[in-house]
């Protein structure tokens, strides 16, 4: 009940290449299924170099741009719109730190990663650039709401 009068945010969640390379899409979903946020949109996708461009366009200045958008444009990603009560920074937290090497053991760059260049899964930053990345990276009708049922056999 106290949840529920909480606010409900969206995030922007996404398999890299290095992670669908090696076989780790089923294992970083399942962190967060486990964890209890609900899945509101999923695809395989190969992004192009304009897209990649526009989703780290605050990073344009730094010097592994460049690389970075190689990187993503790379092979396909798995795109993910998650939802739930503080939703951004948990998912942040399930991923870890930016550097795999930094990153907690039991989370998934700790866990999964060792090079900052191929830290496996992205997560946005803040509840806004959730709903941006969301709306850029997914097309309309692809994010689906719905509403978990109630479990008659649990009443
Ligand atoms: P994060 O929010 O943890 O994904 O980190 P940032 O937004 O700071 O960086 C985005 C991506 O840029 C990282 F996932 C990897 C890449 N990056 C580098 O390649 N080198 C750096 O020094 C910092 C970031």
């Amino acid at each position: 009940l106290i949840a529920s009068l909480e606010q409900v945010d969206q995030t922007y969640i996404m398999v890299k290449p290095d992670g669908v390379q090696r076989g780790l899409v089923g294992e970083i979903i399942s962190r967060f299924e486990k964890k209890g946020f609900k899945l509101t949109g999923l695809k395989l996708f190969q992004c192009s170099k304009e897209l990649a461009e526009e989703h780290y366009k605050d990073l344009k200045q730094k010097s592994f741009f460049p690389k970075l958008i190689d990187y993503i444009t790379s092979g396909p990603v798995v795109c993910m719109a998650w939802e739930g009560v503080g939703v951004v920074a948990s998912a942040r937290k399930l991923i870890g730190a930016t550097d795999p090497l930094q990153a907690e053991p039991g989370t998934i760059r700790g866990d999964l990663a060792v090079q900052t260049g191929r830290n496996v899964v992205h997560g946005s930053d803040s509840p806004e650039n959730g709903k941006r990345e969301i709306a850029l990276w997914f097309k309309e009708g692809e994010v689906c709401e719905w509403t978990p049922v109630q479990a008659p056999w649990l009443r």
